[in-house]
């Protein structure tokens, strides 16, 4: 339910006035102690009304915060990171106002923002959040933001009954600026961080911007500039990392206060058009509290028609957490599945299988109806998967096991077999008439060639392990990286990339021709017994 809503309206008459001419209200009861009095709105949330206009400085002197905070306060003797997973002892002896060290690059004081930015709401949501963490975060708001361009802090509190994501939409909807701001409830805000995220939204509207987010220690609470060359990345089983910017990337950037295009938000911070966020479809609504989500609305953003981008003037402190201190319904793990297993089913295309084989735990879980969302993505008309990674995320290499051609190796009218024999233990080598019929390969003669460069059976590859000539070639269990197990193809050669020879046959014996051994030599273009035939699907 939304707890409170202020709206702050700067006077007309005085529209670069200090925080001193800020208008607000704060509801009824001046004071977080007590259940402040609602009104039920159409939506079915309740907020508290703003206050006929106020005096900001008056409203804040009647806010008694010492007893806001006392009626929560860590009690002496308990595990001051119980509650809320941060030191929440920490966190209270720290001043609401405090001053935090401008963490920007001195170049970013340079720069010149239009003077007609659009106002914005931003929207609070929290769940079970700290009072401190949560006040400190609404006075950076007031006391780093000029006045006119902060419309109204929405404070969303889910009151655990309701979920994040669906909060973030409560907050949305009721907001009334034209752009929305969406911050987390244990963050600090630092100087002129609104005005060039606004600024990008203004020249073009379907950009989603995020600050830089800087550390706030989770034992100390001590404010740690973040790194500014760093982009938001992840992997197939769809986990979020940080990555530094690639050395050509960082060479293309002469000016360090511009923008970072980045495959994807970490979360919970950004800004964006209140009417682009609508048109895109808002969020999926039937994902679970938290975790996965910044990836359908990344991957939305990006494939129909929008772009995400960090700015690196920007700068918001955020407390992280080892753990997330929610109790998930249905385990962490398990919402984290579903969401991600929509996210894969709704924007991933093909693609998909690599997320499932990633996380084999998500085959066959439930993920709910997606039809909606996939109603969505068709009436956006939006662009495939296959565009993103190529256009967006080139970075992100399709997994390497899954790149192979399998099919016969063949020289003349003979094929490369396996054959196992009782004595031995591994499989020996031999090249037989070769016997596919109707399109079938006999197992023994199937053979994988992987983007790796192993020419495989099953968990055998073809090895060498003396580099001489006439050296054998053998079968061995494939070890990732060993070079003595790959091969290049080369014309109708097959080089062994450890020695630079070519995978030849030597006839064993002289009184049965039919028996060839398999072996490597110096490569002679016109030997024929080094010429192969890779006939792959
Ligand atoms: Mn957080």
């Amino acid at each position: 339910t939304l707890k409170a809503s202020w709206e702050a309206r700067s006077s007309k008459a005085c529209p670069n006035a200090g925080l001193t001419n800020l208008r607000w209200g704060l509801g009824g009861a001046q004071e977080w102690g007590q259940h402040p009095p609602v009104s039920r709105v159409p939506n079915g949330a309740d907020f508290v009304r703003q206050e006929p206009n106020a005096d900001w400085d008056d409203l804040w002197d009647q806010f008694e915060e010492r007893r806001y905070l006392s009626a929560r306060r860590w009690k002496g003797g308990e595990d001051p990171y119980r509650l809320h997973a941060f030191n929440q002892r920490e966190s209270e002896r720290i001043p609401s106002d405090r001053a935090v060290r401008d963490t920007r690059h001195h170049r970013c004081t340079t720069l010149h923002y239009s003077q007609d930015l659009p106002p914005t709401s931003v929207v609070i949501t929290f769940h079970n959040e700290a009072r401190s963490t949560l006040l400190r975060t609404i006075r950076s708001v007031l006391n780093r933001t000029p006045v006119h361009l902060i419309h109204e802090i929405i404070l969303v509190d889910d009151f655990s009954d309701d979920r994040l994501i669906r909060s973030r939409i409560r907050g949305a909807d009721v907001a009334k600026a034209g752009v929305l701001t969406f911050l987390d409830s244990h963050c600090e805000v630092n100087k002129d961080w609104l005005l060039p995220l606004l600024q990008r939204i203004k020249e073009d509207p379907t950009r989603v911007v995020s600050p830089i987010i800087d550390i706030i220690n989770l034992d100390t609470f001590a404010y740690v500039a973040a790194s500014s060359d760093l982009r938001g990345g992840f992997d197939w089983s769809l986990h979020f990392k940080w990555e530094q910017l690639s050395p050509e990337q960082k060479a293309k950037r002469l000016d360090p206060t511009e923008p970072i295009r980045t495959p994807i938000i970490a979360g919970g911070l950004f800004v964006i058009d209140k009417a682009w966020f609508n048109h895109l479809g808002k969020y999926d609504s039937a994902m679970d509290i938290w975790g996965g989500e910044n990836f359908e609305i990344s991957f939305r953003v990006w494939m129909c028609g929008g772009s995400l981008e960090i700015i690196p003037c920007s700068r918001v402190g955020h407390v992280f957490r080892k753990k997330h201190p929610y109790v998930f319904p249905d385990g962490n793990a398990n919402t984290y599945i579903k969401n991600t297993k929509r996210t894969a089913e709704v924007w991933m295309d093909e693609f998909k299988q690599y997320y499932y084989a990633a996380r084999p735990a998500a085959q066959g879980r439930p993920l709910g109806n997606v039809q909606s969302r996939v109603e969505l993505r068709k009436r956006l008309k939006c662009h495939s998967f296959k565009w993103y990674l190529e256009n967006v995320y080139p970075e992100l290499r399709i997994p390497e096991e899954s790149l192979y051609q399998t099919g016969i190796i063949r020289q003349r009218q003979s094929c490369l077999e396996s054959h196992k024999s009782e004595d031995q233990e591994l499989p020996i080598l031999s090249l037989n008439p070769c016997n596919s019929s109707k399109g079938t390969v006999p197992k023994a003669q199937e053979w994988t060639y992987t983007y790796n460069h192993h020419i495989r059976q099953q968990q055998l590859c073809l090895s060498v392990y003396t580099l001489f000539p006439g050296s054998q070639v053998l079968l061995s269990p494939c070890k990732e990286g060993d070079n003595k197990q790959r091969w290049g193809k080369v014309g109708s050669h097959l080089e062994h990339i450890a020695s630079r020879f070519c995978l030849d046959t030597e006839s064993v014996g002289d009184t049965n021709e039919s028996i060839k051994e398999l072996v490597i030599n110096p490569c002679e273009s016109t030997a024929m017994s080094q010429r192969w035939d890779m006939v792959m699907s």
